[in-house]
């Protein structure tokens, strides 16, 4: 395992006391503190007047009760979050994601990746992160419009366009961001389009942000297999998840060539030899709202659904984790490393634990963490963010094209800050560093805030 610098230890062990409980806080501010020994050797300032301390640190967090009516009139009571980390570079911006595992300490861990992930896109944002512990799985659409205009009703006091800009993440799309938006619009008496992203495209969403997470990580992969003079063409891929960050990796997989064997839900994996048939998984899951299963039965013969398991037992040689935190462990990243995988990508937020990231950086396996190969989706929101202040919209190939020219610069960014720090090929490092010393530049601009 990496270590920790001796001057950062204690603002680690800070870390730790002030957010008891908290293990995937403690999990990415780790991370990140272990990437910054090297900043601090080399420019000491960055650790004056308490910065590192203050960017681990929330500069708001809020905790509120949402109250809604289920389809039986009974009253069911949720709990809502927005953790404002930090708005150095711009106003707070991040997903809200409906979980029944999310807390306090999960929206901290996203919002303090978003923050660094965020200034890796070049773009004005600053991070944030909201959710709540509603289960969406199961309910009617009249409940699911009920909870999201509960949840508005608090939250649309915290955000606005220049304050804090929500969009989707697990069990949140393109349904949810309406519901939400209609009532953030009745309730101020005002078409403030930027205030959310991931709008439907009538009403001001962009073009390509539907898709933007997944092409931007299989961009991402296809700039790491370019650095050693490879590409995706006729490679076996394996991506967990079946939602939005999954389907649209496996949609440009496809088209730059890869071969993709195998895909997941929450309860199970589906093996495709033939390679997945991604309009079916479409169907399934964005039209059907059912379960990865269903495809056996819909498919037919060449394929089959593994119940619970690990879809890491698939041999593959580039595996993407598209589904949720420490989802892939050691045991899965010394199945993959036998099974000859080359490289791995986080489209997901930290799905890869410690231990994993280790084992895969010691068997030289390219390895991309989340917040610079899953940076695409907020970056198109950005975009949609110029767009809706600009009154416009653009094509889908423009936005597209922007999206990519994004991604390059953002692994030539991780790539080139590794080697100019001594670990060469270390996107961990490299990404933490360059994410780091943005939001670090601003905020020593700005004095002790
Ligand atoms: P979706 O809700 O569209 O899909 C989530 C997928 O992951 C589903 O297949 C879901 O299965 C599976 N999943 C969720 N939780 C678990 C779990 N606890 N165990 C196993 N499988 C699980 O979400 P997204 O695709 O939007 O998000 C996926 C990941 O990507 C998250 O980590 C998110 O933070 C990250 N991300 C998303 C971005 C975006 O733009 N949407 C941008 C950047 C990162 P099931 O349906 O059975 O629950
Ligand atoms: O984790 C993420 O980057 C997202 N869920 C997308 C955030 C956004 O504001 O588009």
């Amino acid at each position: 395992m990496n270590t920790i610098d001796e001057k950062l230890q204690p603002i680690l062990s800070t870390v730790l006391h002030r957010n008891a409980g908290d293990p995937e806080f403690h999990q990415a501010a780790r991370e990140v503190l272990e990437s910054l020994g090297r900043v601090i050797a080399r420019n000491p300032e960055y650790s004056d007047d308490a910065l590192i301390e203050r960017i681990c640190e929330p500069e708001r967090q809020i905790i509120f009760r949402v109250p809604w009516i289920d389809d039986e009139n009974h009253v069911q009571i949720n709990r809502g979050f927005r953790v404002q980390f930090n708005s150095a570079l711009g106003p707070y911006k991040g997903g809200i994601r409906f979980h029944p595992s999310v807390n306090v300490g999960i929206i901290k861990f996203l919002g303090f990746e978003q923050t660094f992930k965020n200034a890796l896109t070049g773009l004005p944002i600053g991070g944030g992160k909201g959710g709540s512990d509603f289960d969406p799985k199961g309910k009617s659409d009249r409940e699911i419009m009920r909870f999201c205009q509960s949840f508005m009703v608090e939250l649309h006091r915290h955000i606005g366009e220049y304050v804090d800009v929500p969009a989707g993440d697990i069990g949140v799309g393109a349904r949810e961001i309406g519901y939400m938006f209609g009532m953030y619009k009745r309730l101020n008496n005002r078409f403030e389009a930027g205030v959310l992203t991931g709008k439907g495209l009538v009403y001001g969403g962009s073009r390509a942000r539907k898709e933007a997470t997944g092409f931007g990580t299989a961009f991402f992969v296809r700039s790491m297999l370019a650095a050693k003079n490879t590409d995706f063409e006729g490679k076996r891929v394996v991506v967990s998840g079946s939602g939005n960050v999954a389907i649209y990796a496996m949609e440009k997989i496809l088209s730059f060539g890869g071969k993709v064997v195998a895909c997941s839900d929450s309860s199970g994996y589906i093996v495709d030899e033939n390679g997945i048939d991604l309009d079916l998984v479409k169907q399934i899951k964005e039209v059907n709202r059912g379960r990865i299963s269903d495809y056996v039965e819909m498919k037919g013969q060449g394929c089959h659904h593994v119940k619970g398991g690990s879809v890491w037992n698939v041999p593959c040689e580039i595996a993407l984790p598209c589904a949720t935190q420490n989802e892939l462990n050691g045991n899965d990243a010394k199945v993959l490393v036998e099974n000859g995988v080359i490289a791995v990508a986080e489209g997901a937020n930290m799905p890869c634990t410690p231990e994993a990231v280790h084992l895969f950086q010691k068997a030289n396996v390219l390895f991309a963490p989340g917040k610079a190969a899953n940076a695409g989706g907020v970056a198109t929101s950005a975009l949609e963010m110029q767009q809706n202040a600009s009154r416009d919209s653009w094509s889908f190939a423009q936005t597209e094209s922007r999206l990519e020219e994004i991604m390059t610069n953002i692994h030539a960014a991780c790539h080139e800050t590794s080697e100019e720090y001594g670990a060469p090929g270390d996107y961990v490092l490299g990404a933490n560093i360059a994410g780091f010393v943005r939001v670090a530049d601003a905020m020593r601009a700005m004095g002790v805030i």
